[in-house]
């Protein structure tokens, strides 16, 4: 298999069945997909001499010590896209950034670079929380990253405080990024003016089931939640695409190391009274609630299907998932193995596409998809 670069290499073999009947079903599908795009895509959104047309950033917490991966993500975002666009980056940490980290980031774009440290408030296990149970949990839980109190706080800190960092007080959008993901296609329209100039809110790559121990009560939560403020539902929303058959949470998420946002949805009313009920019962630390799924069960419930866009033109990945555009193997400016884009067939991006197309032709007799359906597997960074 000297074909295959070593990380795909346990992939492949996984979920080789599904991926036969995946490259059925992507390819019956792919059409219907490129038509969606064109369609809503009627404007011209390319690159402009003008300074950027929208208050947007490139966003990333990160350490020091990802230097090098981070520099690898930023050499695929200025090449695939932001050497044409120079949107600014914002890179905030718990820590100082050194000047090595500093210079490292700044040698690879043209684009103004701003660092920033969190306050503690925003980077601490709460005073609510019982010591004594919460390390207990960390002794005997048994899900990725159970003993680690950085990994909690950094979901937290994401869920409910990114977006209120003072260095992206001006922002309408961000682009969060991480280190060693992988833009696979040339971008070469804005996407932050796409998503403006069409009233998105919400736009994502990669929909992936959670693992449910992380998760154990966060729907019974976020339903208690609903219980008190029925008015922040949404009423053309996607809840029925994270809800099961008896109503409960599907584990179905949009994987927030991509995502482009209105900050105006995280910065509402309800998404930070959402947080803040989250916050209270505690989840983030007895169990470990991540900021994907809070992201995603806030953006299926507070916002309109039509607010969500998938960017299914985008070839992306971040360890151990990728994803790429329909045909992509074959044409267009795009590097990207579609046969290992087996998340695109995966039961949550299905339900996402069948879902939305009943919501937005809710006379229509067919489905958005009528192939084989992957049934992937919560995902793990192994390294
Ligand atoms: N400053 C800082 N950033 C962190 C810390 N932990 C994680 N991050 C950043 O938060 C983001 C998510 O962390 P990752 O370790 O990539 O988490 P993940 O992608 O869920 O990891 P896997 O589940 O292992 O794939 C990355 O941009 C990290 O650099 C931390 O303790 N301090
Ligand atoms: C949900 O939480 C409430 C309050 O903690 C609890 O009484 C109830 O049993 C929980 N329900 C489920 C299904 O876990
Ligand atoms: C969703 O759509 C309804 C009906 O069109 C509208 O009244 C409501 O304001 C929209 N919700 C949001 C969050 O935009
Ligand atoms: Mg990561």
């Amino acid at each position: 298999m000297a074909f295959l670069s070593s990380r795909y290499a346990h992939l492949l073999f996984r979920h080789l069945p599904l991926l036969l009947a995946g490259v059925i079903g992507g390819y019956l599908i792919g059409t219907s997909n490129t038509e969606n795009r064109l369609a809503i895509r009627d404007e011209d959104y390319s690159a402009s001499t003008e300074a950027p047309p929208v208050r947007a950033a490139i966003v990333a917490l990160v350490r020091n010590s990802d230097l090098f991966g981070l520099r690898q993500s930023m050499r695929q975002i200025e090449d695939r896209f932001n050497s044409r666009f120079n949107y600014p980056y914002i890179f905030v940490n718990d820590e100082p950034f050194t000047e090595e980290f500093k210079q490292g980031v700044s040698d690879l774009t043209d684009s103004h670079v701003e660092f920033g440290t969190l306050d503690h408030d925003s980077w601490k296990v709460p005073e609510w929380i019982d010591q004594e149970r919460y390390e207990k949990v960390k002794l005997t839980a048994t899900y990725p990253h159970a003993e680690k109190d950085s990994y909690r706080k950094m979901c937290r800190f994401q869920s409910g405080f990114l977006h209120r960092h003072p260095l992206l007080k001006d922002l309408e959008y961000y682009w969060r990024i991480e280190p060693d993901v992988e833009y696979f296609c040339d971008i070469d329209y804005d996407p932050f003016l796409f998503m403006k100039q069409n009233g998105l809110k919400y736009g994502w790559t990669i929909a992936m089931p959670e693992f449910m121990d992380t998760i154990a009560t966060l729907w019974n939560t976020t339903e208690q939640f609903i219980g008190e403020h029925p008015e922040y539902l949404a009423k053309h929303s996607l809840r029925e695409w994270i809800t099961g058959n008896g109503g409960g949470y599907n584990g179905c998420h949009f994987w927030s190391n991509f995502e482009i946002v209105d900050l105006s949805f995280y910065r509402s009313a309800e998404y930070q009274a959402y947080f803040d009920y989250l916050d209270r019962a505690g989840g983030f630390f007895y169990e470990r609630w991540g900021d994907a799924p809070v992201h995603s069960i806030a953006a299926a419930l507070f916002l309109n299907a039509t607010q969500v866009h998938y960017f299914d033109d985008f070839g992306y990945f971040h360890p151990q998932v990728s994803t790429c555009p329909g045909g992509s193997k074959q044409r267009g400016r795009c590097v990207c193995d579609s046969d290992l884009s087996i998340v695109q067939n995966g039961f949550c991006s299905v339900r996402y596409r069948n879902i939305k197309h009943q919501i937005l032709h809710p006379d229509s007799p067919t489905a958005a998809h009528s192939g084989p359906v992957n049934h992937v597997k919560p995902f793990v960074d192994s390294t």
